[in-house]
């Protein structure tokens, strides 16, 4: 059954991106829980703002699992990058996921490589560029399944990366992978972009996808754009979608209200 989620972020350098919730880790958790969601994806700046500890009796306390860890704040914050041409600045940032891989894994929540997958461009080829990303999603994918969970890879829209852009080349991509523990991530955002028509999108993706960013067409939370969900949500049942359906959009007009908001298009979609 496919499980709700409401993103938190705690990275200031992040502010006016596509998080519901904000700054306070146990009033999000509180105001989670209090709607109904079954978990929580995090967006943090490092895993050492956590206390490992706090956050497991939080989760606790709220009865929520955690259902991704973002890692975009190693872009944001430092400017790193899976495929940067200077290795040792590579090996930082492969070192960065792979320590928000062991932060989520005692959590049972995979990493994202969303802005870590960088753009090619200058002195980087894309094929040099794409040849990079194999290697770092190989490398992560096989650290993910030691620590007993799996890796997540985002396309994402055309403006903030030129790599891969669409499910299809993003299966086509993990199809060239040795690991096969890392899977894609559907944002309904990126994908509104970027795709001739979502619910084919997904039905083609299939068990390549390991989780979904629920969202409308302008980022807005879901209801209030102009994407139609009665396909989409036909797709995901259709394809035995098991994962989150988690709310990674804007604050609109409010964090509460968009938590409210999605929550109970949530159940509209996916519980009636
Ligand atoms: C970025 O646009 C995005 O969708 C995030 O999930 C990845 O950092
Ligand atoms: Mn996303």
């Amino acid at each position: 059954m496919i499980q709700s989620a409401v993103t938190v972020s705690l990275v200031e350098e992040a502010r006016g991106g596509p998080f519901v919730l904000w700054d306070d880790l146990p009033a999000a958790c509180e105001l989670a829980s209090k709607l109904g969601y079954d978990a929580i994806e995090l967006f943090a700046p490092s895993p050492n703002v956590v206390d490992s500890g706090e956050l497991k009796s939080l989760l606790d306390q709220h009865q929520l699992k955690l259902a991704a860890v973002g890692t975009g704040a190693g872009m944001v914050i430092d400017g790193l990058s899976l495929i940067d041409t200077d290795r040792a600045r590579r090996e930082i940032a492969i070192e960065f996921v792979r320590s928000m891989i062991e932060f989520g894994s005692e959590f049972g929540a995979p990493a994202i490589i969303g802005s870590m997958q960088g753009k090619w461009g200058n002195r980087l080829s894309k094929d040099a560029a794409l040849d990079l990303l194999r290697d770092a999603l190989d490398r992560l994918g096989a650290d993910a399944e030691q620590h007993g969970t799996r890796l997540i890879y985002e396309p994402l829209n055309r403006y903030e990366t030129n790599l891969i852009n669409t499910i299809d080349d993003g299966v086509a991509f993990l199809k060239t992978l040795k690991s096969e523990n890392v899977k894609l991530l559907a944002d309904l955002f990126h994908m509104n972009i970027e795709e001739v028509n979502l619910a084919d999108a997904i039905r083609a993706g299939g068990s390549f996808i390991g989780h979904v960013h629920f969202v409308d067409s302008n980022r807005r939370p879901t209801g209030n754009g102009h994407m139609d969900y009665a396909p989409i949500a036909a797709a995901l049942k259709e394809i035995g979608y098991d994962g989150y359906a988690s709310a990674e959009a804007f604050p609109w007009p409010d964090p509460n209200a968009a938590a409210e908001q999605t929550i109970s298009q949530f159940k509209k979609w996916f519980r009636d």
